[in-house]
């Protein structure tokens, strides 16, 4: 992690990023200043969760066949109804919501998609872990901005996200981001008295090989012999740092992908047959491993379905799950080879 640089807030390190850019509108500065309000209601909001009436579950589950809890609800509705009205979406992709979210009549429309997971890890809600909100920026394919939106507008691979990024509510509120081609990946801290997210770390780079693997070994039963062989494989002694890797997995992907994106590690959630209507893995590829891998990538890592690279994929639904293998490039390459069976 590089030097601190208290004083820069996230406002003016978006500024000076579109100052570099002469073709900047300020369409997407304007963006990412509403997503970061709306950050910050969330964050508030999950601070208090113990003392007012908002933990659990609602009773309801979501699109995934998972239980909706309060604040996932309320998350979402944030963001929904921040994001609406600042004319730069044309339409916005959520976890929460089975179908594309359209931008009501009412308000202008722009060029660009929002997809994002609102409250990650959301069954850590109740018991003080730290959850996240996870987004991804890409810019619509039909530039005449009357057009209806089209599902195979939005369902781009991950490598033509303009932005992305997460905000962790943890310890401390923090804001991670990259605008990609070299940019740079920016992590800022929310200092609640000022209100303000401030440059904490900046340039992130992750190591290039780690110690760290995370993974739900719970699964392993369900698991194949290549998967089982790559956890093997980091935690045994037969591995490049010749001893055993150390596992720490938190269940919640924002809060597991950030620590490794500092310390250095793979972060792994594979295929498995627990649930034969789920054999791709838990994650979803739009709104959880797209915007990571371009955040790994642009800190020097890599991003793996363990055949190539996720940014590649193509969607074919919103809601598409992948298996994913996240963190050092070299950790993550050895996983890939595994499956390959190239190692
Ligand atoms: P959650 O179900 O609590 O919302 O994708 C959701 C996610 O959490 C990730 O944040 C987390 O990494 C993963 O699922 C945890 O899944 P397992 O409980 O199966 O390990």
């Amino acid at each position: 992690m590089n030097k601190t640089a208290i004083g820069i807030t996230i406002t003016q390190h978006i500024l000076s990023q579109q100052r570099q850019n002469p073709e900047a509108t300020g369409a997407f500065t304007t963006l990412l200043s509403e997503l970061i309000v709306a950050a910050k209601v969330i964050s508030r909001e999950v601070n208090k969760a113990g003392l007012v009436d908002i933990l659990g579950g609602t009773g309801d589950v979501n699109v995934q066949n998972e239980k909706v809890q309060k604040l996932d609800l309320f998350a979402n509705r944030v963001i929904v109804e921040r994001m609406q009205h600042i004319g730069q979406l044309c339409c916005m992709g959520s976890e929460e919501v089975a179908d594309l979210i359209e931008i009501p009549a009412q308000y202008p429309k722009g060029q660009y998609i929002l997809v994002f997971d609102p409250l990650d890890g959301s069954s850590n809600i109740d018991v003080n872990v730290s959850i996240g909100t996870i987004f991804g920026i890409y810019k619509r394919t039909n530039t005449d901005p009357q057009a209806e939106v089209m599902l195979d507008e939005v369902l781009q691979p991950g490598i033509r996200q303009v932005a992305a990024g997460y905000f962790i509510y943890g310890s401390s509120t923090l804001m991670v981001y990259t605008t990609g081609g070299g940019t740079g990946v920016h992590g800022f801290t929310l200092y609640p008295s000022v209100g303000e997210f401030l440059l904490s770390h900046e340039n992130i780079m992750i190591p290039e090989r780690g110690k760290i693997y995370s993974v739900n070994e719970g699964n392993y039963q369900y698991w194949d012999k290549k998967t089982k062989k790559i956890v093997e494989y980091f935690k045994g002694s037969e591995n490049s740092l010749c001893r055993p890797y150390t596992a720490r997995y938190v269940g919640s992907l924002v809060a597991d992908f950030h620590r490794n994106l500092l310390k250095g590690g793979i972060f792994m959630y594979p295929a498995d047959l627990k649930d034969p209507k789920k054999p791709t893995g838990k994650l979803r590829l739009m709104v959880e491993a797209n915007p990571l891998a371009m955040v790994v990538g642009e800190a020097g890592g890599y991003a793996s379905d363990g055949h190539g690279p996720i940014l590649k994929i193509k969607p074919s639904e919103l809601h598409q799950r992948v298996p994913l293998y996240i963190g050092s490039r070299k950790d993550v390459e050895i996983a890939e080879g595994l499956i390959s069976g190239e190692k």
